[in-house]
């Protein structure tokens, strides 16, 4: 296949992998500033992949994965407003305006919610998902809120337009809470979490441009968790983030919609498709006796669109006592 043909092969690929956010931004302009980024030359000769990659990589604002940009598709993520320094106790709110520059009051409701809220530091901690309450004469989105720590983070708000022919949007800000500010060091690979004696592991692996089941299956001493609760119209519900620019994957649950009511477990599925190969940070909210706990991974994604080979699954979350 030549070149042109491998590009437009690669974008068809991304269009599949992000249909729900990315489908009509990447049918107007296949896959402009992703293909060009996405195409080094150790994947062949590169006479137009070098072209291309000469021209201004980012020719429309809507290229790309979800969470980069607080604009998309006309949809704007107003200015952040929230306490200032850590401890203060407050509000967080935020509007979306829409194309005709009027707070969008009208949603689809997606897992559950009209809105996600997702919350993390720039380096991966503190993570918080949550789902505040639009006020509909204000048209303000807004949330209880008290920062934990100081530093640097991002908001993202996760919608879709209620509109016929809008996709899902992802858009985001960065939010700076003053104060002493610590950075985590750089997140190694960890594919089991403990939390509230709560184990998880996490199964499967992330290749780019090519989806791939991930199961996190929740232990509490040894004994496998059968009454997860449903949450978000699945019994778990997962966020994964690119390390290094915290570009966001929509990350699908599989399996039947669970009853409400009925609890599940200890296995929860997923499909994920990650934009590129590079290190990601997961989050997975499950719900157990009305208490939503947090567990996180860190997972390498694999160049799967060039090389089938199934990636090796993390081997140093320390596994020692493993079933
Ligand atoms: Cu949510």
């Amino acid at each position: 296949m030549n070149a042109a043909g491998r590009l437009a092969a690669f974008g068809a690929g991304l269009v599949m992998a992000f249909a729900a956010a990315y489908g009509v931004a990447a049918a107007v302009a296949p896959g402009t500033a992703v293909t060009a980024s996405q195409n080094p030359g150790a994947d062949g000769p590169g006479g137009r992949a070098a072209t291309t990659g000469q021209a201004s990589p980012v020719s429309l604002p809507s290229a790309g994965p979800p969470g980069l940009s607080l604009a998309r598709d006309g949809y704007v993520l107003s200015s952040v407003r929230a306490p200032i320094a850590p401890g203060d106790r407050g509000t967080l709110s935020f509007a979306i305006v829409d194309p005709d520059g009027e707070p969008l009051l009208d949603y689809a409701t997606v897992h559950d919610k009209q809105l996600h809220l997702i919350v993390v530091r720039s380096d991966g901690q503190h993570f918080a998902h949550v789902h505040p309450v639009l006020d509909h004469t204000a048209g303000t989105w807004s949330t209880p809120w008290t920062w934990k720590a100081a530093g640097s983070y991002r908001v993202f708000a996760d919608f879709q337009p209620a509109r016929a022919d809008s996709t899902k949007l992802t858009l985001t800000r960065t939010v700076e809470v003053a104060g002493d500010f610590a950075p985590s060091h750089p997140a190694a690979t960890r594919t089991m979490d403990e939390i509230a004696g709560y184990t998880v592991e996490l199964d499967g692996a992330l290749s780019a441009g090519v989806s791939k089941q991930l199961t996190a299956t929740v232990t509490r001493d040894g004994d496998p968790v059968t009454t997860l609760q449903p949450y978000l119209g699945a019994y778990g519900h997962l966020v994964a983030l690119r390390e290094g620019d915290l570009a966001y994957l929509h990350v699908h649950p599989e399996g039947v919609e669970p009853v409400a009511g009925r609890t599940g477990g200890p296995a929860v599925s997923f499909a994920a498709t990650a934009p590129t190969a590079g290190r990601y940070l997961l989050y997975l909210d499950f719900k157990v006796d009305d208490i939503v706990h947090t567990a996180t991974f860190v997972v390498d994604a694999a160049r799967g669109n060039t090389d089938q080979a199934e990636p090796e699954p993390s081997r140093d979350a320390g596994h020692a006592g493993g079933h």
